[in-house]
């Protein structure tokens, strides 16, 4: 089985894709985005894969790679063209070389004309093919900077994309409309750049008349790709909070396990945001838990500490964590979600005040 993911960075309109076998759990991010990195590897472990690899379609002009974070973070190995000219990567492809993740592999084909080290990923059975900046959805890539090339990227569309089956989905690396998802057949016809009879010729005349203002962030993405995203400096594990082992979901939410809480019990404060009867119900509280219902908790917030770092609690972990967020509004910057609630608390078997046995 395969598990596939697309996932969206909304300031560059950039795809990242996450493909893994569903069966070994070994899995290849293409593409990841350094803001994203922290979102990818909480989707990596809720999935409970393991990530080997992150790939590049190209040394990207308008963002920076996540590859070295996702190195720092999930010890994936880092992988980019040899034509790239990227350094500090461990892994260099090049043309029919195959990147395997479990029992399943991405071909690498060279599709330059966008960049010159550009490749596409075409999946073992030909079901699908990821393109990079090469073929857009109804586009292309521009061919106006990093050694781009008009008649390159027309002939490697023609050679190595159109050629594939027709029923081949293909998936780009950017669509600055929201599209997410084409195919060879679609393309083959209706692209108004490159489809049809449209000849080498008439494309490079195109290409040559886009007048787009070059990428907002060029200066800054180029040199940090050629360096797979490793910045001049290295940042504090990106910034995570260290107050305690807290873990980040893919749902955006702090979470913190039960387990420290108890442990820990002076290092935080409590707030537990069920309604009054169920704060005295029959699953009784956390000790020191402070009452305030979710719905009065945004008006309420002023009661907490400032200082102090805040845990969340509710029956299942739900309402709590719509509470982190009210929290993180009101200003307050160290809050967690009690992951579970008191279901899970009580489960676990820790101590409670009220409530039966
Ligand atoms: N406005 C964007 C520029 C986006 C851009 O130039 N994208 C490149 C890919 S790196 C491209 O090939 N665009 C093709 C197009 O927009 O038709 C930015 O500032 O980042
Ligand atoms: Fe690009």
């Amino acid at each position: 089985m395969l598990i596939f993911r697309q996932l969206i960075d909304p300031q560059s309109s950039t795809y990242t894709y996450l493909l893994a076998d569903g069966k070994a759990r070994e899995a290849v991010l293409v593409d990841p985005v350094f803001e994203q990195a922290r979102r990818d590897a909480a989707l990596i472990a809720e999935l409970g894969l393991k990530l080997l690899a992150t790939i590049e379609t190209h040394v990207h002009a308008d963002h920076v790679t996540g590859a070295w974070l996702m190195q720092r973070r999930a010890g994936s190995r880092i992988g980019v063209s040899a034509a790239s000219g990227a350094e500090g990567a461990d892994l260099y492809f090049g043309h029919g070389d195959r990147i395997a993740f479990g029992a399943r592999y991405l071909q690498v084909r060279a599709t330059p004309g966008h960049t010159r080290g550009c490749v596409t990923f075409v999946l073992d059975d030909e079901s699908l093919a990821l393109t990079g900046d090469c073929l857009l959805i109804r586009g292309s890539g521009r061919a106006d900077f990093q050694q781009g090339d008009a008649r390159v990227l027309y002939r490697s569309v023609h050679a190595q994309i159109f050629t594939l089956p027709a029923a081949c989905l293909l998936y780009p690396g950017h669509d600055y409309r929201g599209l997410t998802a084409t195919s060879v057949a679609e393309e083959r016809r209706f692209n108004p750049r490159l489809g049809g009879e449209i000849g080498e010729d008439d494309f490079v005349g195109y290409m040559s008349n886009l007048r787009l203002p070059h990428p907002k962030k060029i200066d800054l993405a180029v040199p940090a790709n050629l360096k797979c995203g490793r910045p001049h400096e290295d940042p504090a594990l990106g910034a995570d909070p260290d107050w305690a082992p807290l873990t980040y979901t893919f749902a955006g939410v702090w979470e913190i396990q039960p387990q420290w809480l108890e442990e820990n019990p002076g290092a935080v404060q409590v707030v537990d945001v069920r309604e009054p009867a169920e704060f005295a119900g029959p699953l009784g509280r956390i000790r020191g838990a402070m009452l305030i219902p979710l719905g009065e908790l945004a008006k309420r917030a002023a009661e907490l500490e400032r200082g102090r770092p805040v845990v969340a609690v509710c029956r299942a972990g739900g309402r709590s964590a719509q509470a982190t967020a009210i929290l993180q509004q009101a200003g307050f910057d160290q809050v967690a979600n009690l992951a579970g609630g008191m279901l899970r608390w009580r489960a676990e078997g820790h101590a409670v005040e009220g409530g039966s046995a």
